[in-house]
């Protein structure tokens, strides 16, 4: 049931598109650009295939585990986020920008849907013969697809995507570190819980995974999941779980349905972070028990998450970042072309991509709010201009090179909040959750008006853009 999106193209408001409502469809609707691998691969080597691939992949013969496939690598560039959105790449953050300042389309709850063609309870739980994947020679398999729980006060389901690993037949260690699940996990203790429910859901469309990465200003209004809906623009089916209190999306992949004990904490090691590294070496975390495990009948599709070195992990985190940049910079008066926290900046840098030169002054501010940014994905901030390439870490570093003068295009900003995962950055003595000091840079290296422009007139032999190699090749 493919729902090809040609509304978007015809509207020019692009608010009238449809989208796959699940991850088989969408990856049927898009399969010119996904890579199907049958010849039969070992459990221990989907990471790195996946990891060397461009562009969606999809495991269908896993030696280990043959009732199951897995796809990873959704959601790497801009033309893979543009689709995911139905929308054409340039129209892509503005389009995200937008519907992030929609209202909540919230659920729709149906009695029954493929996630549950096949419930699994009681003994019959063992995630062990999931497909979940190793991430990293130095770790035990790991999950690290998106968790739904439920914020007590008001009932909203907030999501994040949570590096859990497998202990047992029906345990295992999750990582909650966003600043809304620990507050959400301090609001059950503080009603007296022992456990609170919690979901994870398998094989949804990419536009989903977008969404719920969302980190701002929300909690009081809507979780993540509520958004689901209003990021496609369509009824978002849901249905409730078999053992816990929670609704989860009725046309997912799998659901691993269980509980977070909240007193059962154990140190665990986080996996490696988005810089590639791993630190925070070690955190109190509590364990997570399975409850029921609900799936499609036919050949499930396990969502790996590949954490290193450069895959959707460095990206999907910061997608609604770019997005919610977006506004205050444009209301500034900024012309954006695009935002980017480039895979290559390991999620310490951000990319400002101008549409035209603005005023003297402009840059500056625009760097300083990128900056100061809630989230601490922005230590190197950097204005490029039109024609430099944003996807390639070559044409950045070149633009650097040649169109910034350090002495006046460069400032460093002493003593900012640092990033957790930034070995780099000064550990705070004591702090209990351990923050880190560090300076930031913002770097203009963008043709400027002080500049003629003539003179960043860049060279190409002719024929740059048409002619390959490898056509002369024998
Ligand atoms: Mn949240």
């Amino acid at each position: 049931m493919a729902q090809q999106d040609t509304a978007a193209s015809q509207t020019p408001d692009r608010r009238n598109f449809q989208l796959d409502r699940d991850l088989r469809s969408y990856l049927e609707t898009n399969k010119d650009v996904v890579t199907v691998i049958r010849k039969p691969v070992a459990a221990d080597h989907v990471g790195v295939l996946a990891a060397k691939s461009e562009r969606p992949i999809l495991f269908e013969n896993i030696v280990e585990k043959p009732g199951y496939r897995a796809v990873d690598i959704l959601l790497k560039h801009r033309d893979l986020q543009a689709r995911a959105l139905g929308v054409a790449e340039e129209d892509y953050l503005k389009t995200l920008a937008y519907r992030l300042r929609q209202p909540p389309r919230g659920f729709k709850t149906v009695k029954d849907g493929p996630v549950r063609e096949v419930v699994l309870t009681g003994d019959d739980v063992d995630v062990r013969s999931l497909p979940i994947l190793k991430h990293s020679d130095k770790d035990d398999p790991a999950l690290g697809t998106m968790v739904f729980m439920r914020d007590p006060d008001t009932g909203f389901h907030n999501t994040m995507h949570c590096y859990t690993t497998v202990t047992g037949r029906n345990t295992a260690n999750g990582l909650f570190l966003t600043p809304h699940c620990v507050q959400i996990l301090q609001k059950w203790i503080d009603l007296g819980e022992d456990e609170m429910p919690i979901a994870y859901v398998i094989g949804v469309p990419p536009a989903c995974e977008i969404m719920a990465n969302f980190s701002g200003l929300h909690r009081d209004i809507w979780g993540e999941a509520d958004m689901f809906g209003t990021i496609m623009d369509q009824d978002f089916e849901t249905v409730r779980c078999e053992t816990i209190d929670l609704e989860v999306p009725a046309h997912a992949e799998m659901v691993l349905e269980g509980v977070v004990k909240l007193k059962q904490r154990e140190l665990q090691s986080g996996g490696p972070t988005p810089l590639m590294y791993r630190i925070p070496r070690e955190s109190l975390q509590p364990q997570v028990n399975f409850t029921a495990v609900t799936m499609r009948a036919e050949k499930p599709i396990y969502r790996h998450y590949q954490t290193t070195p450069q895959t959707d992990h460095q990206v999907i985190p910061r997608l609604c970042h770019e997005a919610i940049l977006y506004n205050p910079l444009t209301e500034m008066g900024v012309p954006v072309k695009d935002i980017r926290f480039p895979t290559f900046g390991g999620a310490m840098s951000c990319i400002l991509q101008l549409a035209e030169v603005p005023r003297d002054g402009i840059v500056n501010d625009a760097l300083m709010m990128m900056m100061s940014c809630p989230w601490n994905n922005a230590k190197m901030s950097v204005a490029i201009s039109p024609d430099t390439d944003i996807n390639s870490a070559a044409a950045v570093y070149h633009a650097i090179a040649t169109r910034c003068d350090p002495s006046r295009d460069m400032f460093i900003v002493d003593r900012t909040r640092g990033s957790l995962w930034d070995p780099s950055a000064a550990p705070i003595p004591d702090d209990p959750i351990g923050h880190r000091v560090v300076g930031k840079v913002g770097i203009d290296a963008s043709v400027k008006g002080r500049h003629d422009a003539a003179d960043f007139e860049l060279a190409w032999p002719e024929g740059w853009d048409e002619i390959e190699l490898e056509d002369y090749l024998d």
